[in-house]
């Protein structure tokens, strides 16, 4: 149980691409209730290991409505097998460029398959808001970030104001 700091760009962390996992251990298990205890404090509806600086391909989401019982799931080197034709325009976040909302156009369905903490492979088919955080946590294990979807001009405009934040931070 522990809530773990997030990674904020320009952390070059939330640009490498990060690495497959070989054995589901203890050490996978305690990471997992991690980083669901770090998206459940953020609040956040997902979470990439990238994003607390752990350079392993799982992500955990959790897309119950606010008020009803938690539905947490965890995706080990999830991979995205097929993407709908369809394409649908969200609003999107992201923990590690906090307080910014833009609209961004992802496939509006996908079919995803990992392996589950029981070190089972699981292929589930997810459409709407589900396949959004499904796009956008897998992106992460690539070092791909929403704003890489947006037009240059505004997503030179954010890295500018990230970058101006952490040279002040560091003084
Ligand atoms: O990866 C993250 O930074 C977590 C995001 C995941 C997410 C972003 C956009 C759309 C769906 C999921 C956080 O949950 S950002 C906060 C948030 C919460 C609800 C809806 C949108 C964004
Ligand atoms: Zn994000």
């Amino acid at each position: 149980m522990a809530v773990r700091p997030i990674l904020v760009i320009p952390d070059t962390r939330l640009r490498a691409v990060a690495d497959p996992i070989v054995e589901v251990d203890e050490e996978i298990r305690t990471l997992a209730q991690d980083m669901l205890d770090t998206m459940y404090d953020a609040p956040g509806i997902g979470l990439a290991a990238p994003q607390i600086g752990v350079m392993k391909r799982i992500v955990v989401m959790d897309l119950a409505p606010e008020g009803e019982a938690p539905e947490p799931m965890v995706l080990i080197n999830p991979e995205i097998t097929h993407f709908g034709e369809q394409m649908q325009v969200t609003e999107e976040g992201c923990l590690s460029i906090p307080e910014l909302y833009y609209e961004v156009e992802r496939p509006n369905e996908v079919t995803v398959s990992y392996t589950d903490l029981n070190g089972d492979t699981v292929t589930k088919q997810a459409e709407g808001k589900l396949a959004v955080c499904i796009q956008h946590e897998i992106d992460h294990l690539d070092g791909v970030l929403y704003i890489d979807y947006l037009s240059r001009l505004k997503r030179d405009r954010v890295i500018k104001k990230f970058d101006k934040a952490a040279k002040r931070a560091a003084g």
